[in-house]
């Protein structure tokens, strides 16, 4: 690994160190009390997966392919258990992994999610990754809901030296967004980041305004490769799959942002989130700074918390 990989790996895991804790030390337990693989050792398993947030339905796969792969490979040791476990995880994530090329495109992204889980934040730590590895970006403030939302992605376009489209506080998100890509177009920005409302207290009006701005980015921008990220903060736990289920309605999310995973013994959320959707995790927040935002590897998340 070199030194930033590295150092990107530790802030991962000093983050995910309450999940790991919650399972890995739960699993390492009953490891040490069956020794061999046996029914009461597999409800055992179930038991602490299903209470760490893997969920019902991301619990049963794993334990499905324990049993499997211990048949055919003859496993005995329960001490073996956790290499298949991690093994199955990274497989699923790596499954649900959507990367399309779009390298020659512009490119636009869709931040929604309820309100306070971090899209503002994430955003200005997205548009700060990508305008530091060389791209143009510009920000549409189509949050119009609040002034301070306005003021603080302002604030985070200013750190990451972006450029912004905003208007003032209660104006047509969908004028915002239309004004943007018209920016966008006009400077050929490599990326246009959207910011949006999250207030889902009138789910009906959410979806409406967010339907709104898929229009329009429809008709005024068809050439560019959108999509559409849902924020979660993972500190919400299985709240977040029901968040996600919602938005998926009426929302084409095709990339997920994962907050909060700094000091949360929910981490493993990330699991049946991947798992139940099929819609893969693009970024992870560690932190409230402008550079602890990153990019989701598989290997990494699974390693962080079961190394
Ligand atoms: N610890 C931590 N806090 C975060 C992270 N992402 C966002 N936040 C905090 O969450 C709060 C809400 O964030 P904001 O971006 O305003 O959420 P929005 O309402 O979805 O736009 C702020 O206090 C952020 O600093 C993260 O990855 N880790
Ligand atoms: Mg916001």
């Amino acid at each position: 690994m070199d030194k930033d990989k590295k150092g990107f790996f530790s802030k991962l895991k000093e983050g995910l160190s309450k999940t790991k804790k919650n399972l890995t030390d739960q699993i390492g337990n009953i490891v040490f009390k069956h020794k061999k693989i046996n029914d009461e050792f597999l409800e055992e398993l179930e038991e602490i997966l299903i209470t760490s947030d893997m969920g019902v339905e991301t619990t049963m796969n794993i334990i499905d392919y324990i049993k499997d792969e211990a048949k055919k490979r003859k496993l005995e040791d329960t001490a073996e258990i956790k290499d298949v476990i991690k093994e199955y995880l990274v497989n699923m994530l790596q499954e649900n992994d959507n990367e399309e090329d779009y390298k020659d495109k512009q490119r636009v992204i869709l931040v929604v999610g309820v309100n306070g889980v971090g899209k503002t934040t994430s955003i200005g730590k997205i548009a700060y990754r990508l305008k530091q590895s060389g791209n143009s970006v510009i920000v549409a403030a189509a949050d119009t809901f609040r002034a301070a939302a306005v003021e603080q992605l302002k604030d985070w376009c200013e750190k990451a030296d972006v450029d912004i489209v905003a208007s003032e506080q209660g104006s047509d998100p969908g004028a915002v967004v239309f004004d943007a890509i018209q920016s966008a177009k006009a400077r050929k920005a490599d990326v246009l980041i959207c910011d949006t409302a999250g207030r889902l207290h009138n789910k009906k009006n959410l979806m409406n305004e967010l339907s709104k701005i898929f229009k329009i980015l429809d008709k005024e921008f068809s050439e560019a490769k959108i999509d559409v990220y849902l924020v979660i903060d993972a500190t919400t736990g299985q709240n977040g799959i029901i968040q996600a289920k919602l938005f998926s309605e009426t929302c084409g999310i095709n990339g997920l942002i994962l907050t909060k995973l700094d000091g949360t013994a929910k981490g493993g959320i990330a699991f049946p989130i991947v798992n139940v959707l099929k819609i893969p995790i693009k970024y992870v927040g560690v932190g409230e700074k402008i550079d602890d935002l990153q990019d989701f590897n598989p290997v990494d998340f699974v390693n962080a918390i079961f190394e």
